[in-house]
């Protein structure tokens, strides 16, 4: 049976309504990346730093997952399959995924820069709030910024190394580590899919092009209907 690593990015909760960063109208269109996603730009503005992820987390709240998102978790539920995602949002986990790697952090979250307690983001942060383990006033969301180290990375590094197969979905391959995996798998002598609406930069053995809703579940029909 395959032991299957997928990689998950913004492509895959677009149909939910989540939007992209780098397509046309994405998020890093709309900001500039170094004011809202990274610790200088915190440090910098936290308010505003807060204000653009209590947006995302008000949208990712309203947002229902997809038929690619239900697909992966069937194939979780059929097949020894870890889910890395890059998303922060938890429509995976709203499709019934479990133990989903989050290596940039999740919008769910908020964490304490100051003695690193996590606990679940209220709806709307602000930079008022004290954290609830040490009373600090260094509340922030519990997500990864540039520069910052990714989670999981020696567990999906483990993965990659044991996996018969490597699976990108719905991600341009523009941010590392992520971006390298496919070139972990590669050196590693293990096949590669890419799912996406086109084609990125990554050099894969294997690609479907289409919108995620359509090009996931039937790949994944595939995989179970061949019994790999
Ligand atoms: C780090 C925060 C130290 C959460 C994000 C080499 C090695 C290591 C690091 C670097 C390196 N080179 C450069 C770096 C630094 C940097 C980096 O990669 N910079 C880039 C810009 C060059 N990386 C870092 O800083 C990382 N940390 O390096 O720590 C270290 C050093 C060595 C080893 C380990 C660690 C931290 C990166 C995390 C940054 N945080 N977000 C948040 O706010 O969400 S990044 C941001 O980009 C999101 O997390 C997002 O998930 C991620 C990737 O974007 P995508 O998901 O791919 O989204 P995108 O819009 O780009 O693409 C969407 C795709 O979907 C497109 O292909 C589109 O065609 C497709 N699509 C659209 N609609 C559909 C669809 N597909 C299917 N169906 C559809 N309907």
């Amino acid at each position: 049976m395959e032991k299957i690593v997928i990689l998950s990015g913004a492509g895959l909760s677009a149909e939910s309504g989540l939007g992209t960063f780098r397509d046309e109208g994405g998020l890093w269109t709309q900001y500039d990346l170094a004011d809202v996603a990274t610790p200088e730009g915190f440090a910098r503005d936290p308010g505003k730093v807060l204000d653009f992820y209590n947006e995302r987390r008000a949208n990712a709240a309203g947002a229902r997952p997809n038929a690619a998102h239900h697909a992966l978790v069937r194939l979780q539920h059929e097949r020894d399959v870890l889910l890395v995602t890059q998303n922060v949002d938890s429509l995976l986990e709203a499709a019934g995924a479990r133990d989903v790697l989050h290596m940039h952090g999740r919008l769910d979250r908020a964490t304490c820069a100051a003695c690193g307690a996590s606990w679940p983001a209220p709806p709307v942060m602000s930079v008022s709030d004290r954290c609830p383990d040490c009373g600090a006033r260094a509340t922030r969301p519990d997500v990864v910024w540039f520069g910052e180290m990714p989670v999981g990375l020696d567990r999906i590094d483990a993965a990659l190394s044991q996996a018969t197969l490597f699976v990108a979905v719905g991600t341009s391959g523009t941010v590392y580590p992520a971006a390298g995996f496919v070139d972990l798998a590669r050196a590693n002598g293990t096949p590669s899919v890419e799912l996406n609406l086109e084609a990125s930069s990554g050099v894969f053995d294997d690609g479907r092009y289409g919108p995620a809703s359509e090009i996931v579940p039937a790949w994944v029909g595939k995989i179970l209907s061949d019994n790999r």
